[in-house]
C-alpha cells in the first residue's frame, strides 16, 4: 500500500512540474506531514491502474467480477465514515460576519494553531500523492486549477474520474499560474510494522475553508466530499468566494440540454436539495408524447457560471464524474444512469453480490445473499428480521461523465452553454405548486432564497421535518448567506445593464402527497412535460396563470399525450392555499430574521407584496 508507484519521484518533482509556488508549498507540506513517500500523480491509464491494483491488495479495493462489471471496484467504509460531516465544516474567514449564521466559524489563527499539531506527521508510514485537476474544461477561461495532496490512493483515483486529473494541468499552470492548494490527510499515521486499516480515518474529522487565503485543509475523512476536495470544498465553498469577488456564480446546480423537435437549443441549470432527484433529472428521457425532444446532460451536480462578452450567462460542469447516490437507482427511475455504471466505475458501501456484481436497496430483485457494505452476510430475511440495509443509504458510484449515454456534445466546450432558466426545486408534500415562474429576478431570488425542503431518513433520521435550504447551498456557500443573495441580486443587475436577456427563473415541488400519502405527481420522465411548458414561456407561447406567488401553467398548457392526469388534481398541485401559505410566510420570515444581517432589501419587499397579495396585511 505504502510503496511508491514507478513515477513517484519523492521530494523532487518531475521535469514537467514548473510551478515554483506549487513545489515550495509541495515541500513544506512534506515538512508537516512527514509521509514516507511522494508520487506527482500524471493521471495516466497505467498509474490508475497501479494505483487500484495497490488499492487491492491493501484490501481497500475489491475487484468485481470483471464480466458483469468490467474495470470496476468496490470499496467498503469504515462504519463511521460515510457521508459528509456538516457539524465538522468550518468557514474561517478574518471576520465571523463573513461566514455568517449559517456556517460554522473558528477565528483562522485559532484555527491554524488548532490543525498544525493534528497535520504533523499525520502521514508518516503513508504516501502523499500529488494530485493536479483542472476544475472545468482544461484551459476554459471558466475553469479554475486545484492541486490536492493526499495520503489516500482512494482518494487519488477518484478525483481522476471527479476532475480533469494528471499532466496536462501542470502544462495549464505553467510557472506561475494560480491554483487553490487542497491538503488532505486521513489523520491515520503508521508507525513501522503496524498493520494498515483498509479504510484508514480519524473519530477527530477537520473539514476546513480559509475563504481569504483559498485554502482547504481536510482531516481525519476518506468519504466524499470530506475528502475528494474538489467537489463541494472547492467548487462550492471556495469557488463560491471566488465568485463573489469575481463577479461569477458557483452553483449546486445540475446542467441540462433540452432540443426541440425542430432542432432548437434551450439549457437550464437546476438546484435541489440532496434526495430531491437531481441526478434524475439531468438524465430525463422524454416520455410518450414528446417524439422529437431530447434532453441531455452537461452536468449533474455543480455549475461555475460566468458572463459572457455578449451579456448572457455562460455555465460550465466543473466536475468530469458523478459521485452520485446508488440506492434507489434502477433501470425504470433512471436508464441512463444505470447503462453508465456498466464499467469502470467505483462503487463505495453498496452490497457485494456471491458473483461479484453490486446490489443495493431499490436497484430491483433483492439477491437471496449478498454481503453487507459493513462486510456482513445479509439477505431478505436477515433485513426483515434487523432492518439491515445491504447498502449504505448514502452508497456511492464514482463514474465518468463520459460513460453517460446522454451526454451532452458540449458538456467539455470551454465556452459553456448559455443558461436560459434556471430552475429551484425543493421537496414539499403541501404548499408550494408543481411549477411557479418568478415575474422577475428579484423575484426568482426570494423563491429560491426561502426554499424549503422536507428532510429524508437517509440524511437525517427526522422524516418530513421542513429545513430552509436557500438556493440549495445551505450546505455549500462559503461566505455569508445575505451576502450570497446580494450576489445573486448584483449580477442580475450588472446582465440587465448590458441589455442581455436575462434567465427566467422558476420554482418546482415533484412532490406534493395526497390525502392517501401517495406521491400525486408521477415525477422522473414525465417532469418533462413541466420542462417543455418553460420553454414554452420562454418562447412566449404559454400565458400561464397568475397568483399571489408567481405564474403557474393551466390545465390547457402542459402537453398531456401519453398520461392520464385530471383537471382536478392538476389543480390540487398547482393551487396556492391560504392557510398554508400564511404558515409558510411565517417560516419565510423566521429565516429573514436568522438572516437579518445585510439581508439585502429588495427580498424584505417582496416578502411584503407576497403578504399583501395573499391578504394578509
Ligand atoms: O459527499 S459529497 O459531498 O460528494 C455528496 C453530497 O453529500 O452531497
Ligand atoms: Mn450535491
Amino acid at each position: 500500500m505504502n510503496a511508491p508507484t514507478p513515477q513517484g519521484l519523492g521530494l523532487n518533482p518531475p521535469s514537467f512540474v514548473k510551478n515554483a509556488k506549487l513545489i515550495a508549498w509541495v515541500a513544506e507540506m512534506v515538512a508537516l506531514c512527514k509521509p514516507d513517500h511522494v508520487v506527482w500523480c500524471d493521471g495516466s491509464d497505467q498509474e490508475y491502474a497501479q494505483l487500484c491494483d495497490l488499492l487491492v491488495q491493501a484490501g481497500t479495493f475489491k475487484k468485481l467480477n470483471p464480466v458483469k462489471r468490467p474495470n470496476s471496484f468496490l470499496a467498503l467504509s469504515d462504519p463511521n465514515d460515510v457521508a459528509r460531516v456538516e457539524d465538522r465544516t468550518f468557514i474561517c474567514s478574518k471576520d465571523k460576519n463573513g461566514a455568517g449564521p449559517t456556517n460554522n466559524w473558528v477565528d483562522p489563527d485559532e484555527m491554524r494553531k488548532t490543525l498544525h499539531p493534528l497535520f504533523d506527521g499525520s502521514m508518516k508510514g503513508r504516501t502523499m500523492y500529488v494530485v493536479p485537476f483542472s476544475m472545468g474544461p482544461l484551459g476554459s477561461p471558466i475553469a479554475h486549477i486545484g492541486v490536492e495532496l493526499s495520503d489516500s490512493a482512494y482518494v487519488a483515483v477518484n478525483m481522476r474520474i471527479m476532475t480533469r486529473m494528471g499532466r496536462a494541468v501542470y502544462d495549464v499552470l505553467g510557472a506561475d499560474g494560480e491554483f487553490v492548494p487542497c491538503i488532505h490527510t486521513v489523520g491515520a499515521p503508521l508507525q513501522a510494522g503496524q498493520k494498515d486499516s483498509t479504510w484508514p480515518c480519524n473519530t477527530t474529522k477537520y473539514i476546513v475553508h480559509y475563504p481569504e487565503t483559498r485554502e482547504i485543509w481536510s482531516f481525519g475523512s476518506g468519504y466524499g466530499g470530506n475528502a475528494l476536495l474538489g467537489k463541494k470544498c472547492f467548487a462550492l465553498r471556495i469557488a463560491s468566494n471566488m465568485g463573489r469577488d469575481e463577479g461569477w456564480l458557483a452553483e449546486h446546480m445540475l446542467i441540462l440540454g433540452v432540443t426541440s423537435p425542430n432542432g432548437k437549443k434551450y439549457h437550464v441549470a437546476a438546484a435541489f436539495p440532496s434526495a430531491c432527484g437531481k441526478t434524475n433529472f439531468a438524465m430525463l428521457i422524454p416520455p410518450k408524447g414528446f417524439d422529437g425532444w431530447s434532453v441531455t446532460t452537461i452536468g449533474d451536480d455543480i455549475a461555475w457560471i460566468k458572463p459572457g462578452a455578449d451579456g448572457k450567462l455562460y455555465a460550465i460542469n466543473p466536475e468530469a464524474g458523478y459521485f452520485g447516490v446508488a440506492p434507489g437507482t434502477n433501470t425504470l427511475t433512471n436508464p441512463n444512469c444505470m447503462s453508465s455504471l456498466g464499467k469502470d466505475v467505483i462503487f463505495t458501501n453498496v452490497a457485494l453480490t456471491d458473483d461479484g456484481d453490486v446490489w443495493w436497496e431499490g436497484m430491483g430483485q433483492a439477491p437471496e445473499h449478498c454481503i453487507d457494505w459493513q462486510g456482513k452476510p445479509w439477505s431478505p430475511s436477515i433485513a426483515k428480521e434487523t432492518g439491515a440495509k445491504a447498502a449504505h443509504p448514502n452508497a456511492r458510484f464514482t463514474v465518468a461523465a463520459t460513460n453517460n449515454p446522454a451526454i451532452d456534445p458540449a458538456w467539455d466546450d470551454p465556452k459553456g452553454v448559455a443558461i436560459d432558466a434556471f430552475i429551484f426545486g425543493g421537496r414539499r408534500s403541501n404548499t408550494v405548486p408543481l411549477v411557479t415562474e418568478a415575474r422577475n429576478w428579484v423575484e426568482g431570488v426570494y423563491m429560491a432564497a426561502t426554499m424549503g425542503s422536507e428532510t429524508t431518513a437517509a440524511a437525517t433520521g427526522a422524516q418530513g421535518v421542513v429545513r430552509r435550504d436557500p438556493f440549495a447551498m445551505l450546505p455549500f456557500t462559503g461566505y455569508n448567506m445575505s451576502d450570497y443573495f446580494q450576489h445573486w441580486l448584483n449580477m442580475g443587475e450588472s446582465i440587465a445593464k448590458k441589455g442581455a436577456t436575462l434567465p427566467k427563473i422558476y420554482t418546482t415541488n415533484w412532490f406534493q402527497k395526497g390525502s392517501d400519502g401517495k406521491f400525486v405527481w408521477p415525477g422522473y420522465g414525465e417532469n418533462m412535460r413541466v420542462l417543455k411548458w418553460i420553454i414554452d414561456r420562454i418562447e412566449n407561447n404559454a400565458k400561464g396563470q397568475e397568483h399571489a406567488f408567481g405564474v403557474s401553467p393551466s390545465y390547457e398548457e402542459i402537453n398531456w399525450t401519453g398520461l392520464e392526469f385530471s383537471s382536478d388534481v392538476f389543480s390540487q398541485i398547482t393551487k396556492i392555499d391560504p392557510s398554508d401559505w400564511k404558515s409558510e410566510l411565517n417560516l419565510h420570515k423566521e429565516l429573514f430574521s436568522q438572516l437579518s444581517y445585510h439581508l439585502p432589501s429588495e427580498l424584505a419587499q417582496v416578502q411584503t407584496q407576497l403578504a399583501t397579495r395573499l391578504g394578509l396585511v
